[in-house]
């Protein structure tokens, strides 16, 4: 029995991101976009007849597997992470584990989104940028290219991510055309930290 994959609701209404990221944007991203990820990498699972397909085990050999589940499938995870770290009005950084590991790793909070910010800005072409806790633990910052992401065998920088940025083109362009570093700026505004929080407290237990 091969698993197929759903597109997730969004945990928000597609205006709700706005002025950071428009309405219009969210909702070819979400129905389009991901969707298409979705649709491909059900129809490239089908195709290789894998008995897991969980995508994070699938990840761990994607050298071994296709280019179809190396794009749609890091296409379907990237995208679902991406929608549940962004929250309406954004939240603060708690005080607490994570806090303390951003402190000693970068200095300050300012000073993590300054390396984000040119990793992001930096990434040629289509990719993401990436927060991720490394192997021993540690937190680090990463860019890949594509839909490729940190948990896949040929990421340079490996770990798991919980927090990461789209830089496509499609993500941003409607609204901030060619200046992907004033969106890279406005995605601060809508960051859920509480969410990356629990994802590092999960990738640490
Ligand atoms: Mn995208």
């Amino acid at each position: 029995h091969i698993m197929s994959y759903k597109l997730p609701e969004l945990p928000y209404s597609y205006d709700a991101l706005a002025p950071y990221i428009d309405a219009t944007t969210m909702e070819i991203h979400h129905t389009k976009h991901h969707q298409g990820y979705v649709n491909k990498l059900n129809a490239a699972l089908e195709e290789a007849k894998l008995e897991d397909s969980d995508l994070e085990g699938l990840f761990g050999k994607i050298s071994k597997l296709s280019s179809g589940i190396r794009n749609s499938g890091g296409g379907h995870f990237n995208h679902s992470l991406f929608w549940t770290i962004l929250t309406p009005g954004g939240s603060e950084l708690p005080e607490g584990e994570l806090a303390k590991s951003v402190e000693s790793t970068f200095g300050s909070l300012e000073d993590l989104k300054t390396t984000f910010a040119n990793a992001a800005a930096t990434r040629f072409g289509s990719g993401w940028a990436w927060l991720i806790v490394d192997a021993d633990g540690e937190l680090k910052v990463t860019s890949t290219p594509n839909q490729d992401n940190p948990l896949m065998d040929t990421a340079p920088d490996q770990g798991t991510p919980i927090l990461g940025l789209d830089v496509w083109e499609h993500a941003y362009y409607l609204n901030y055309q060619n200046k992907r570093p004033e969106y890279i700026d406005a995605f601060w505004n809508i960051v859920d930290w509480k969410a990356v929080e629990k994802r590092y407290l999960a990738a640490k237990s």
